[in-house]
């Protein structure tokens, strides 16, 4: 081993060894097979600690996993699609008195509060207590949205790995995910092909109901998703997003007619739920409140609100919703709800308890979820945006939860920190400049970037047209002018969208009908001769959707191992010095580490970790970027 060992290091390899080879690299005796994930575990936390922690780490507590009774056959709604199939459940939706809650901690929360940075082996934890402590819940969103990308560019990790943890674990209710329509789990419109598979794919891996909407409410996006979850025997719930605000009378572009005239096309395409997506918490209560009342007149099948906290009122449009007769409600664990988030959980289970809506959970059992959420979010704390209360000014911004939440540091990242209430207010009149339309990725990220380039080369709505002839415009918003978004309903302006155009021509038909099939064989090739892998149909369709992404993440995995067992405490914030933990690095692998001592800096410029792993003393070198 240690012959291989010399033999594969990278110095050794590049001929640059000096006399102190061996010395100055410890871990060439490392020895068996476990040596590769030893070296990349300390290696990693090498890196961490110092280049990024410097060795001081705040002690986290530990999350307390609630002890269930081993339950054979624990039964929730994903029997009864099992055993009824879509319009069995739908029926039995229709026929309950209380209010049915979905669980979106494991998706959309952490996706809104926390850059979406929510590790796998978190929610893998809780995954069995979720499933019997929450027996009741409707659902559990948990994959789709952004998780897909940030799994692999970010984390380092497979979503589809995750699917199939959380499905093991909780096999009785039923998972959630939401498909961008023609995006995908993307930012761009996919070949028709792409989508299909990924569907098929996503349907064989264990999702049950998959959450569609189009970024514009342009029906025509969803149309072949909403096919293939059909085709595939699974639970299509389309969207209506909802934008503006049907209380006000001035505004007349998205009234109530507006979404019921959606609603019953959106029921007559032949989806199973139709879903209202509040993304950016513009849904007041009282609006929510007629809402649901003029829909439940006008449609017969089930209706699933969605909506966010940003401005403290989404308890009270959830509740106005129920009374109205709405049928299921998205809601987050108290630990991670609330702010850019869904509204809490337990805050609805309990107004409700004793009421005609009563949801039928146990608070007591929720509140022990609640507890391990509330140990595992500190540890993520520097991925949160630092909003300590409800804004109500998102309703005249009409910006997404999680976007907004994003918005400053993408707007800092461009140097214009100090500029930041400008992006706002240009995010508000990019707005209207462009349609006034519905805005949710990608066409938010559109008005997001355009905002940005606006202020970023002091442009107006009313000068554009005369100053930016000369200037590129961000791609998005290329994209989006050229109907690659899809269309938005009271259309495009057109002077702006030639200048953005530059004497290209708009599409008006659906892009995927343009665009061609993608060669999946051509694909497979590819990661066969390039990657040296052996390509899985998730390979194949993830590289379909994020070339660049799946291709850096097979090269990381290749370099550096698997790290995705490791406790999140570890993997963000490393070791401080002196202290010992359990590392897990695979099933029955796990190594006790402890970093004895973080040297001074040498005189080239390394710090040498000395560890204590498993009882045997090693060390590893690190050059101190700092
Ligand atoms: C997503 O598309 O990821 C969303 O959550 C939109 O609201
Ligand atoms: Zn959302």
């Amino acid at each position: 081993d240690f012959l291989i060992n010399v033999l594969n290091h990278p110095t050794f390899q590049k001929g640059l060894c000096t006399t102190n080879f061996i010395g100055e690299n410890p871990d060439l005796f490392i020895t068996t097979a476990k040596a590769d994930e030893e070296y990349n575990l300390l290696k990693f936390i090498g890196e961490k600690v110092v280049n990024e922690t410097h060795g001081v780490k705040k002690s986290f507590d530990v999350p307390v996993v609630p002890i269930i009774p081993e339950v054979k056959d624990l039964k929730g709604t994903r029997n009864i699609l099992l055993e009824k199939g879509p319009e069995g459940l739908v029926n039995w939706i229709k026929a309950q008195d209380k209010l049915l809650l979905t669980d979106t901690t494991m998706r959309d929360a952490h996706q809104s509060l926390m850059a979406t940075r929510m590790r796998t082996v978190d929610m893998v934890k809780i995954a069995d207590a979720t499933s019997y402590l929450g027996k009741d819940l409707f659902s559990l969103e948990m994959w789709g949205g952004a998780t897909f990308d940030v799994c692999y560019r970010f984390l380092k990790e497979s979503p589809w790995e995750r699917l199939k943890k959380l499905r093991e674990k909780s096999p009785n209710v039923l998972f959630q995910m939401l498909i961008r329509g023609a995006n995908a789990v993307g930012y761009k419109n996919y070949p028709d092909n792409v989508i299909r598979e990924f569907i098929k794919e996503s349907a064989n891996a264990g999702i049950d109901i998959f959450r569609i909407f189009d970024s514009l409410n342009w029906l025509k996006g969803m149309e072949v998703a909403l096919d293939e979850v059909l085709k595939q025997g699974k639970v299509a719930e389309c969207c209506i997003c909802y934008t503006g605000d049907i209380l006000n009378n001035s505004r007349d572009k998205y009234t109530l007619d507006y979404y019921v005239k959606k609603a019953k096309e959106i029921e007559k395409m032949g989806a199973h739920i139709l879903g209202i997506k509040d993304m950016s918490a513009l849904l007041k209560p009282y609006a929510a409140f007629k809402l649901i009342k003029a829909l439940k007149e006008e449609i017969s099948i089930p209706i699933h609100l969605h909506t966010h906290d940003t401005t403290g009122n989404g308890v009270a449009t959830a509740l106005l919703a129920a009374e109205a007769g709405v049928d299921i409600v998205d809601t987050a664990i108290d630990s991670m709800a609330g702010l850019t988030s869904q509204p809490s959980l337990n805050s609805i289970v309990a107004a409700l308890e004793n009421t005609k809506r009563d949801t039928g959970i146990n608070l007591g059992d929720i509140q022990k979820i609640s507890n391990y959420w509330s140990a595992v979010r500190p540890v993520y704390t520097s991925f949160e945006s630092g909003l300590k209360s409800g804004s109500t000014e998102i309703y005249k911004y009409e910006i997404p939860g999680g976007q907004y939440s994003n918005l400053k540091p993408q707007v800092e990242s461009f140097g214009l920190g100090h500029r930041f209430g400008e992006v706002k207010e240009m995010y508000k009149r990019v707005n209207s400049m462009v349609g006034d339309i519905v805005k949710v990725t990608p066409s938010s990220k559109m008005v997001g970037d355009m905002a940005i380039f606006m202020v970023q080369n002091n442009l107006t709505p009313e000068n554009i047209l005369e100053k930016a002839s000369n200037l590129s415009f961000p791609d998005s918003a290329v994209s989006y002018f050229k109907g690659m978004m899809g269309q938005p309903e009271h259309g495009f302006p057109k002077e702006l969208q030639k200048m953005v155009l530059k004497g290209e021509e708009p599409i008006t038909c659906r892009p995927g009908e343009l665009l061609p099939s993608e060669d999946f064989s051509k694909i497979e090739k590819h990661l066969k001769e390039k990657l040296g892998l052996e390509p899985t149909k998730q390979d194949i369709i993830s590289y379909a959707l994020y070339p660049d992404v799946f291709e850096a993440y097979v090269k990381y995995i290749k370099e550096n191992g698997d790290l995705s067992n490791v406790g999140s405490d570890i993997y963000f914030h490393g070791l401080s010095e002196g202290e010992t933990c359990e590392i897990k690095l695979a099933e029955g692998k796990i190594l006790v580490v402890r970093l004895l001592e973080i040297t001074k800096l040498n005189k080239e410029g390394f710090r040498t970790l000395i560890f204590e792993v498993n009882g045997n003393r090693r060390e590893i070198k690190i050059k101190d970027k700092t």
